[in-house]
């Protein structure tokens, strides 16, 4: 199992609508997810900041990398989009973290 995480931005006055619509997740998004080999998300925010911290367990053979080629997660980068920081695709705007720690 892989380990993961990585950052995002969100747009001023945009915290309880995205997490109104993460509440609302898509099933057939969060089933993309799990058939790319992510077994275990969560995201976090820091208030302050308006940063995101997502953090994955994957498999070996996950495909994350290429979850932005699926319609539905076009379709989710389309509906965030005025939310958040994203390129000109839609995508979000994320830089990987580094691991420094990690217990089990
Ligand atoms: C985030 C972002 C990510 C997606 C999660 C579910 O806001 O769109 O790409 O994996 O939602």
């Amino acid at each position: 199992m892989l380990r993961d995480a990585f950052r995002m931005k969100l747009k001023p006055g945009c915290i309880e609508e995205y997490r109104k619509r993460h509440d609302r997740i898509w099933p057939e998004l969060v089933k993309a997810h799990s058939d790319c080999g992510i077994c275990d998300y969560s995201i976090y925010l820091d208030e302050e900041t308006l940063t995101l911290f997502a953090f994955r367990r994957l498999t070996e053979k996950n495909t994350a990398d290429r979850m932005g080629e699926l319609d539905i997660v076009k379709k989710w980068w389309e509906y965030n989009r005025d939310l958040m920081e994203v390129n000109p695709d839609n995508s979000p705007v994320f830089t990987p973290l580094v691991e420094v720690f990690h217990m089990d």
